[in-house]
């Protein structure tokens, strides 16, 4: 990672080109103050006006319409709370934006990115797609991963502006849906950590044992159990190879350990429902004869086999 590329560092002279940021929500708002801190003139707008007032006070300028904050700058930060509103919003305005720059940090669907840039593209708009993988305090310092889909050759021509939102700015694909295909791979492993880790602690509130007491024993064990399962380049093989035998722990002993589980919680009163159709795969990996194979196989009930992935047909 380039550290004097960092953001909170004021920008050379001549980099501080105009910046307009659209959308003034809590990460709007952190957007438009990193470009401040780097000295990039920066003008804003939002719907609800009052929000721009702190910026305002910090040197920003504040547009009265949409249209007029597009009119300020090449380089548009959108940042809003869906698609849907970024598409109202930018819609009316696709004259004025002709020619101009749009990084769209708003979170959605792979598909909603790749429809925008056809659109933009057809409006002669200059567009990349953006996930933000951390939260508002974060912009604007070393540890902000944001990842970039669409043409590099855009992505190369405005990173030193985009370093500022972010010291892991980073470019993925000319496939602009990638940035937010990313975005829901890493927020699936997210919600599916933090509905486990409640449910676990449901099943421990049942004998009065508090999060804080049991801390000492998961801290080693997901260390070593499941943090390697997770992120080692093993594991990665894994998948990407789709060979899944084992000679340590085969779907027989999980689908008996899974039943352990589903029968506890039932037993001591926590809801099972997330658990069922992980048991329902498992038992049809098992009557298909794949009980000793590990219990990555479930993967293979994932995939979508309508369509071919370059990983497939290169094996
Ligand atoms: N905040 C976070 O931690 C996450 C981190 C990862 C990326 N997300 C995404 O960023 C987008 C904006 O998130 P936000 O935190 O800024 O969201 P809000 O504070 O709720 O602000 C929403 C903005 O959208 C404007 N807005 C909503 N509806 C409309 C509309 N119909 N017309 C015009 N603007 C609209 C809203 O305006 P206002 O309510 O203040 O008038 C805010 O500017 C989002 O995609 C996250 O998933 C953030």
């Amino acid at each position: 990672m380039d550290q004097h590329l960092f953001t909170n560092a004021i920008v050379k002279e001549n980099d501080r080109i105009p910046v307009t940021v659209i959308g003034l929500g809590n990460m709007g708002q952190a957007l438009a103050a990193a470009f401040l801190r780097a000295g990039h003139p920066v003008t804003v707008w939002n719907r609800t006006a009052g929000k721009a007032d702190l910026l305002v006070g910090n040197g920003a300028v504040q547009a009265e319409t949409a249209h007029e904050a597009v009119a300020a700058s090449k380089v548009i930060v959108v940042c809003l709370s869906t698609y849907e509103v970024v598409k109202s919003t930018l819609i009316p305005l696709a004259a004025k934006l002709a020619g101009r720059f749009i990084v769209n940090l708003t979170t959605g669907t792979p598909n909603k990115a790749r429809l925008l840039d056809t659109w933009a593209k057809e409006k002669g708009i200059e567009y990349l797609d953006g996930a933000i993988m951390a939260v508002p305090p974060m912009i604007g310092t070393p540890n902000a991963l944001i990842l970039y889909g669409g043409r590099k050759e855009l992505f190369e021509t405005y990173q030193p502006v985009l370093q500022v939102m972010g010291g892991g700015t980073t470019y993925l694909s000319e496939d602009t849906g990638v940035a937010l295909l990313y975005d829901m791979a890493m927020l699936t492993m997210l919600y599916g950590a933090w509905y486990s880790y409640f449910h676990a602690h449901a099943l421990l509130r049942t004998a009065n044992i508090s999060a804080e007491e049991f801390l000492p024993y998961t801290k080693d064990w997901l260390q070593h159990m499941i943090v390697p399962s997770l992120t080692s380049s093993d594991a990665a093989r894994i998948l990407d190879e789709r060979q899944y035998e084992t000679d340590v722990s085969n779907i027989t002993v999980n689908k008996l350990t899974l039943d352990h589980i589903v029968n506890s919680s039932r037993e001591l009163g926590v809801p099972v429902d997330w658990l069922l159709p992980i048991q329902t795969v498992t038992d049809g990996m098992l009557a298909q004869g794949f009980g000793n194979d590990g219990f990555e196989r479930v993967f293979e009930s994932m995939i979508n086999r309508s369509v071919a992935t370059p990983l497939d047909q290169n094996r």
